[in-house]
């Protein structure tokens, strides 16, 4: 699928001169080292199985956050746990300051980097979330942000809840594939371009992509609910986690500041839309976010000063997107509230 690899963000160890360098040196988003896959054959290795595997995420990442969706509409909870790191990361990169010792209680480490050496000492390409963890050996399987929610939504079909949505259905994914790339090379990973970017044609060169593919996904999204089909799939899980933060963090701290999201009336009532629909808006920590990008990100906002907006009352109000149709969970159901 589609260029996932190539082209870009902020891996590695927040150590060396990792954050710090952020704006100073060209952007380049690195492939995900670690590509096992967890299938129902178990070809890799790791079959699917219940209670085996641990989610690792920051509820700050966008590409973790997306597996926090998919968790939750397919009903995984249960299968699959979950650690949530510090939004904060420290020079070993992700850590579990937030448990209790500040030790992940199931797999009792204290930084995700612990997981990563159990499985390739000296490993290259960085600590990065969102990442799953074999529990019984401590060892990571996959930091794979870009196949692991195909695989939650295809491979651990015998584990769905009852009613779980198809988020990747076989007929439309040639369809889903070339929408989430354009999406992800302009979008999610274009506003990562524009704000680490180290110069001026490159930063402005990026702006214009992300605003062109904007543009042309909120045409899109003009007389039909969703991006693909009638129902939510993958492709929309992937847009809401980058337009979510928007304007909480991309539009300030990223320089994506041609117009907020707020004041783009077709995107901005298609994300409510999707924040207000079960398994979405409660994975959502706008503190979690904020603080992460604008104190960790000490290369372009040096003082790490968290600005208090944006007001977030919005988010809650109606967005009439049902008017347009569509069935968001297609023949299955709504995700029961989260607890
Ligand atoms: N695994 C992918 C994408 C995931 C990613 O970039 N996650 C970020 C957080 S949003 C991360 O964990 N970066 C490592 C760090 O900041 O220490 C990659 O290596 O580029």
């Amino acid at each position: 699928m589609s260029d996932t690899a190539a082209d870009s963000a902020g891996t590695g160890r927040a150590d060396s001169d990792g954050n710090a360098s952020y704006g100073h040196k060209p952007f380049k988003r690195s492939r995900s080292h670690f590509a096992d896959r967890i299938t129902a054959d178990g070809r890799d290795g790791w079959p699917v199985q219940a209670g085996r595997y641990r989610l690792v995420v920051s509820r700050a990442c966008p590409w973790a956050s997306r597996a926090l969706v998919s968790r939750r509409l397919l009903g995984l909870e249960d299968a699959l746990s979950l650690a949530v790191a510090d939004p904060i990361q420290d020079d070993r990169s992700w850590r579990f300051t937030l448990d209790p010792g500040g030790k992940d209680p199931v797999l009792g480490i204290r930084h995700l980097s612990e997981a990563y050496d159990a499985r390739e000492r000296d490993h290259p390409g960085g600590v990065s979330v969102p990442a799953i963890v074999d529990v019984p050996s401590g060892k990571l399987v996959t930091n794979d942000y870009q196949q692991l929610t195909l695989d939650l939504a295809t491979e651990w079909t015998a584990l769905h809840r009852p009613g779980a949505p198809d988020l990747y259905p076989e007929p439309l994914r040639a369809e889903i594939d070339e929408v989430m790339e354009g999406i992800y090379r302009d979008i999610n990973n274009g506003v990562y371009k524009a704000g680490f970017a180290s110069g001026q044609q490159e930063y402005e060169e990026v702006y214009e992509a992300l605003f062109a593919r904007l543009d042309q996904v909120s045409a899109r999204l003009a007389d039909r609910r969703y991006l693909v089909g009638d129902t939510i799939t993958e492709a929309d899980i992937r847009l809401f986690t980058t337009l979510v933060r928007f304007d909480a963090v991309y539009h300030g701290h990223f320089k994506c500041n041609r117009n907020k999201l707020a004041e783009e009336p077709v995107l901005w009532a298609y994300v409510r839309d999707l924040y207000q629909t079960p398994g979405f808006g409660d994975t959502v920590d706008f503190d979690h976010i904020k603080r992460h990008y604008y104190e960790v990100h000490t290369g372009i906002n040096p003082t790490g000063i968290v600005p208090l907006g944006p007001d977030l009352s919005g988010w809650t109000t109606p967005h009439h997107r049902e008017e347009l149709g569509g069935r968001p969970f297609g023949d299955g159901t709504p995700p029961a509230a989260a607890s």
